[in-house]
């Protein structure tokens, strides 16, 4: 039964998709199994001194062998949808530069059981392509920095689009290709963990290329799908007043936002982040008819936002600020910008250090809409990760619900104020492997115990399922 409407609580628009996000090498294990070869993330995890602690995605949720329960306890919390990624090493697991290689039905098999257990509990599937797992004899052969890396994708993209089409009407090609370039290639904070400013931004246009190629094969496969691409776009912005302040808001909204949106929704790309990137690299990838090849049309633009950007010019007078949220590299992400620096904020922070601000969601939320009029958008992440503890079978993580109540009211502002956003996965179902810092950091609203594989409930979901099955944030909580 669904709860009276209170007077003073925000309604979000009807049909609004409530969800949680997960990612394959972040839940699933089971790495060796049913034909799996290893993804970049197997070898970089393996590699000592990369992962905190050691921590591998050897086992991680065991998602692969719980689905079924996890489901389950999304249906009881009345989730309308699941945006999860498929691994790329399961469905073509001997593919190279030159070929895709066979289909593995193993691999298929598993995606499209889940696919059937979703639908089966009332819970629409969002499917991503590729959230890094790049297979790793992709790697060895040039990974994204290779242009075969591109077009591989995209048949594997068609694999797997032809396979589940009939059932998942939401296709995302990539997530975050911002990190798989700058953080993959340039700071190596993650996999394949080189430090390579002109490989960042190589890798930044195949990946660009890939979503092209991806979206396209796609529409073959599935014609009725929708094809989506998830960012993790920003608010760019400085407390500073100089001319050297504003240009390095440019830069890096150039490297963080317009290099990935410009190409894929105007089919051009920024002439100053050429510019400003020409000691690196002379942009020679991007050959005659790619740009038209990476235009296509997007049915839904995929935003995930956690943390605020704010930028300032460094002068090189004090040790520059880095504060990119991703561990202690010497390499920064920010290719060909060592005139920019990214002060520490004051005020409350998550136990990823990143700061909070709900505003900044709203204003990414009205300027993509304001650049990009009709363009429908979804958040596919949002969330928060904290030192959370079991006491009693219970978790009372009130900073995350406060973090996720502060953000779906930036997000209501946003859609009051105009921007077709139709959904929100909250990021993320279970606590999982966090990247480079393996499970010490946790962002699910369901508490994973990794020695006993037990799943614990947190506040955090209980008033998550509460805001879903009102479509609506509360009364007491919509100021
Ligand atoms: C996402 O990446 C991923 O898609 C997901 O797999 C991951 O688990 C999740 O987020 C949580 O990390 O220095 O304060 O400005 C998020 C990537 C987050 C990149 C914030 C840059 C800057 C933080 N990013 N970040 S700050």
């Amino acid at each position: 039964t669904t709860p009276a409407p209170s007077a003073a609580e925000r309604t979000f628009p009807p049909g609004f998709v409530w969800g949680t996000a997960t990612a394959s090498y972040q839940v699933e294990g089971a790495v060796a199994e049913d034909g799996r070869t290893p993804s970049i993330w197997d070898t970089f995890s393996h590699t000592p001194g990369r992962v905190v602690a050691g921590d591998t995605g050897d086992v991680a949720d065991d998602h692969y062998h719980r689905f079924r329960e996890d489901i389950a306890l999304m249906k009881r919390l009345g989730m309308a949808s699941y945006r999860f990624s498929v691994a790329w090493p399961r469905i073509t697991p001997q593919v190279s530069a030159d070929e895709l290689g066979p289909v593995n039905p193993a691999g298929l098999a598993f995606y499209s059981t889940l696919v059937d257990e979703l639908i089966a509990a009332g819970i629409e599937p969002a499917v991503t392509l590729y959230h890094w797992d790049l297979p790793q004899a992709l790697e060895d052969a040039g990974g994204w920095t290779a242009r075969t890396t591109a077009e591989r994708f995209a048949e594997y993209a068609e694999v797997v689009a032809g396979a589940l089409g009939d059932r998942v009407r939401t296709f995302i090609t990539l997530n975050e290709p911002w990190c798989s370039a700058y953080l993959g290639y340039a700071s190596g904070v993650h996999a394949p963990g080189r430090t390579e400013p002109a490989s960042a931004l190589a890798a930044v246009h195949h990946l660009n290329l890939a979503h092209g190629l991806g979206a396209a094969a796609v529409r073959r496969a599935a014609p009725g799908a929708r094809v989506a691409l998830t960012l993790n776009l920003a608010w760019v912005r400085t407390e500073g007043t100089s001319e050297a302040d504003a240009d390095a808001v440019r830069r890096v909204d150039g490297l963080q936002n317009r290099v990935f949106l410009d190409p894929v929704l105007r089919g051009t790309y920024p002439a100053d982040v050429q510019a400003d990137t020409s000691s690196v690299t002379d942009w020679s990838f991007v050959r005659e008819g790619d740009l038209a090849l990476i235009h296509q049309p997007l049915d839904v633009l995929g935003v995930n936002y956690y943390s605020p950007t704010v930028v300032r010019a460094w002068d090189g007078s004090a040790p520059r600020a880095e504060n990119d949220g991703h561990g202690n590299s010497a390499h920064s992400p920010w290719v060909a910008s060592t005139d920019v620096e990214f002060p520490e904020l004051p005020g409350e922070k998550t136990a990823m250090g990143w700061s909070i601000d709900p505003r900044g969601m709203t204003e990414l939320l009205l300027r993509i809409h304001r650049e990009h009029p009709g363009l429908e958008l979804l958040v596919t992440e949002n969330g928060a990760a904290y030192d959370d503890v079991v006491v009693a079978g219970q978790v009372h993580d009130v900073e995350r619900t406060r973090y996720l109540r502060d953000h779906l009211a930036a997000v209501l502002d946003a859609v009051e104020a105009g921007a077709p956003v139709t959904g929100y996965y909250l990021w993320s179902f279970l606590d999982n492997f966090e990247w480079g810092y393996g499970f010490s950091k946790r962002f699910g609203v369901v508490h994973v115990d990794y020695a006993t594989q037990e799943r614990t409930v947190k506040d955090s979901a209980l008033w998550y399922a509460d805001v879903v099955s009102r479509n609506a944030l509360p009364a007491a909580d919509a100021d």
